[in-house]
């Protein structure tokens, strides 16, 4: 077993196979200077900053073919799966559904909805479009994870306490050993990434373990290679 240092303590990864790197959310309206996020006037470059960390796990990963999650915040261009209160949320200009700067508010298929070109998902990748910010809720995520024996996440992407920490209570819940990434993941208002880490971690690990994307990298590099090579499907 090989451990990764870890807050509050390490965290031991399984055998290759049953740990995933999720990757939440790295959508181009929530990245991209002319998207959603930046018309609601938040700050996206500091999303876009963990982007080069991303792509080093991710290459990492691929290379050593172990099981990579992509997911999405979306909805049916019908909205049929987007509850009227979500759609009313907020009082802002721009509302889900609703034509933005790169195509129609977080619905499927749309330009904006599309993960940022950098992290492009590979096909025999998995992607889960969730219609909530957790990423277990109303998707096929917990059975692909039980099909796949797959007990371990590694958990990145945007917004640390947003969809990723939903999607890391959620996960919790349900069992899963989940190690969140902090220099992988990202907020548009940094005092709330640094309570959310500090809530995951508290009391023991309440819900999981952070670390840093330097401690997983060197953890796989330990992998032996020959043990490695599991693909995604
Ligand atoms: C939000 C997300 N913040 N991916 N979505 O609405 O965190």
């Amino acid at each position: 077993m090989i451990s990764i240092s870890a807050t509050p303590y390490d965290y031991e990864l399984p055998e290759p196979g049953k740990f995933a790197l999720v990757i939440i959310d790295m959508q181009r309206d929530f990245l991209e200077p002319s998207g959603f996020g930046a018309v609601l006037g938040n700050d996206v470059s500091r999303l876009q900053a963990i982007v080069p960390t991303l792509e080093q796990l991710l290459a990492a990963f691929r290379s050593l073919k172990l099981p990579v999650i992509h997911t999405l915040e979306c909805h049916q261009p019908d909205l049929s799966d987007c509850p009227p209160a979500k759609i009313k949320r907020g009082h802002g200009s721009l509302k889900i559904g609703d034509r933005g700067p790169m195509g129609r508010i977080l619905i499927k298929g749309e330009p904006g909805n599309a993960i940022i070109p950098e992290l492009e998902p590979l096909p025999d990748e998995i992607v889960i479009y969730k219609p909530g910010k957790g990423a277990f809720y109303s998707t096929e995520l917990e059975a692909i994870l039980q099909e796949k024996g797959i007990t371990h996440l590694l958990i990145t992407g945007v917004t640390t306490e947003v969809c990723v920490q939903t999607t890391m209570r959620e996960a919790n819940d349900r069992g899963y050993e989940c190690l969140m990434i902090e220099d992988a993941t990202e907020s548009y208002f940094p005092e709330f990434k640094h309570v959310a880490l500090a809530m995951i971690t508290a009391q023991g690990g309440i819900i999981g373990w952070t670390t840093t994307a330097n401690h997983v990298l060197q953890a796989l590099a330990k992998l032996p290679l020959g043990r490695a090579g599991f693909a995604n499907n």
